[in-house]
């Protein structure tokens, strides 16, 4: 490092004093804690997004500021790599020190060393850039800044902030500017895309008039969700959307937005019985998440949920549907399906997607790890239960359905190739996607003529409970076996399959989260009672074992 960018980054890094006794972590999506101790955080992690666009030949890469779900106080921040997708797993080690180093010498130190290993050029012969978005969090504009200051302080490289957008749509922005040659794409032609695409999907149809599936409330969490679906709902002059919990009056995330539905399986606020017999669906603070309900009549606010699960099951019936319209054995290449869930989904829906005959696969929690997985294949189709997900086409299969596009003689053939490759274009290929994941579903429950309920009967859910605990150390919790076994501390894993097997259907596991200081537990039974009764029992559980025991 010469000396000028030296002394650029000790004036820069004193101006960003580290909070005191305070240990972050980038977790599985970020840094996230409350948004006053971030400055300092968020101000370094700056730098790391120009540094790695200097070790990925100057590419664009995504700094996002949210804290997705979590609370209006709190704020976060993650960084996209070139292709839109998470931030190389090989660096997160880097995050962590960047943001505990504890004053700006050390900061300096550990950045001179990692540009030395990763033979990164800190002498300003070379650009970086790095687009900052944030979501509509009062304490976004003072982050944005101060991840300006980060990026600012690397020699050569600059931020260009494109203001509130959802966290799809950064990393979307990010991929299409590297990957797909439009070093100007923006916000705009995301709408496009998914807009004319989600038409294409409409277009294809058969028989479409008789195919009208009535009205969707959308619960936009308060958050950015709201003003962006506003704009396809003009684009698309699409009259049977309303718009609901989109920010002008309630709290982000509180009480509303797809983690509140999903978890505590009750309808947002802003929902009652007026809406019962109506398809409802609710997104998360940035619009990564996406699950659907309907409201119990007489129900005390409880919901019909349909999760991340039944959206994934949804998708991978539809395309199993095109795809064997337009291949048979005959075919020489036999596209690979695979989807990919983790140990949070209802075990009713992995043994129907394994009765569609796909192949399932577990990964732990945490979008990056299914979306590596989902890569694998040729259609990489991944849902968390929350609602994060997406759909993943590889090149491959692109260029084999561009062909089949052009040369299939039966139009039934030519329509299915249209169909997928539509979905495509809609589907965020860099993370999962709240607005085009709805977009898509509409579509599917259009091209079937389906209404929620018949959606929702493809199969049962077990029912299932899920509680954190708070613990005094959540590290102390080690997991295996794409997290469905506790390997430390010993003795609890026997403890919890001990009274597991009492139930029957029983499933559980504990896990600590990744997100927040807790451990979670997730449960499922064949009765509410059941699946109650275990979790409850499993987190008394946790708290004996990891509890805040005074003196112990
Ligand atoms: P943690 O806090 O690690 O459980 C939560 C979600 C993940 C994922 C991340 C990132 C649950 C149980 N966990 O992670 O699935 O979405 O947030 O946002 O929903
Ligand atoms: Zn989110």
């Amino acid at each position: 490092m010469n000396e000028q960018q030296q002394s650029l980054l000790v004036q820069s890094a004193s101006r960003f004093p580290p909070p005191q006794g305070i240990k972050l972590s980038y977790g599985t999506a970020g840094f996230r804690a409350d948004a006053s101790i971030l400055q300092s955080t968020v101000f370094r992690i700056g730098i790391l997004a120009a540094l790695r666009s200097l070790k990925t030949g100057g590419a664009v890469i995504g700094l996002m500021i949210t804290a997705s779900h979590n609370k209006v106080s709190d704020n976060g921040v993650k960084v996209a790599d070139p292709a839109g997708e998470m931030l190389t797993q090989d660096w997160e080690p880097f995050a962590d020190s960047v943001a505990n180093a504890p004053d700006p010498e050390s900061l300096i130190q550990l950045i001179a060393d990692f540009a030395k290993k990763e033979d990164i050029p800190l002498n300003g012969s070379k650009g970086a850039t790095v687009l900052l978005g944030r979501d509509t969090r009062p304490s976004g504009e003072s982050l944005v800044e101060a991840a300006k200051q980060g990026i600012c302080s690397v020699i050569g490289a600059v931020g260009i902030d494109i203001g509130v957008v959802t966290t799809p749509q950064l990393h979307w922005i990010v991929r299409a500017r590297n990957k797909d040659s439009k070093p100007s794409a923006s916000e705009l032609d995301y709408f496009d895309q998914v807009s004319t695409s989600f038409r294409c999907l409409i277009d294809l149809i058969p028989n479409k008039s008789q195919h009208g599936i009535g009205k969707l409330i959308v619960d936009c969490a308060n958050g950015v969700g709201g003003e962006k679906l506003q704009v396809l709902k003009q684009k698309l002059n699409w009259s049977d959307v309303e718009i609901r919990n989109s920010g002008e009056q309630g709290v982000l995330n509180e009480q509303v937005g797809a983690d509140y539905v999903q978890k505590d399986k009750v309808a947002p606020q802003g929902f009652g019985p007026p809406d019962v017999g109506v398809r409802c669906a609710s997104l998360d603070g940035d619009a990564d998440r996406l699950v659907y309900f309907t409201i119990i009549p007489n129900g005390n606010n409880r919901i019909n949920l349909v999760d991340g699960d039944k959206i994934l099951s949804l998708f991978a019936l539809f395309i199993k549907d095109q795809l064997s319209i337009l291949t048979d054995y005959t075919n020489e290449y036999q596209p690979r399906v695979g989807v990919v869930q983790t140990a949070y989904a209802n075990g009713a829906s992995t043994k129907y997607l394994n009765q569609l005959g796909l192949h399932v696969i577990f990964t732990p929690t945490g979008v990056k790890y299914l979306h590596e997985k989902a890569h694998e294949f040729d259609i990489g189709i991944y849902f968390e239960a929350n609602g994060h997900g997406t759909i993943l086409f590889s090149n491959r299969f692109l260029r084999w359905l561009e062909d089949k596009k052009s040369t299939e003689k039966s139009l039934e053939k030519q329509n299915a190739a249209m169909r997928l490759w539509a979905v495509s274009k809609l589907i965020n290929q860099a993370v999962g996607d709240a607005l085009s994941g709805l977009l898509l579903v509409e579509a599917i429950l259009q091209h079937m003529g389906w209404s929620v309920e018949k959606w929702n009967e493809l199969y049962h859910d077990l029912p299932s409970r899920q509680l954190k605990v708070k613990v005094a150390d959540r590290t102390a919790v080690v997991t295996t076996n794409a997290e469905t076994i506790v390997e430390k501390p010993p003795g609890i894993q026997e403890a919890i399959t001990a009274l597991t097997v009492k139930y029957p259907q029983g499933r559980c596991f504990v896990r600590p989260s990744g997100t927040e200081d807790v451990v979670r537990v997730y449960a499922e039974a064949r009765t509410q009672e059941a699946a109650d009764e275990l979790a409850t029992s499993v987190a008394k559980l946790v708290d004996q074992f990891l509890g805040f025991h005074v003196g112990m």
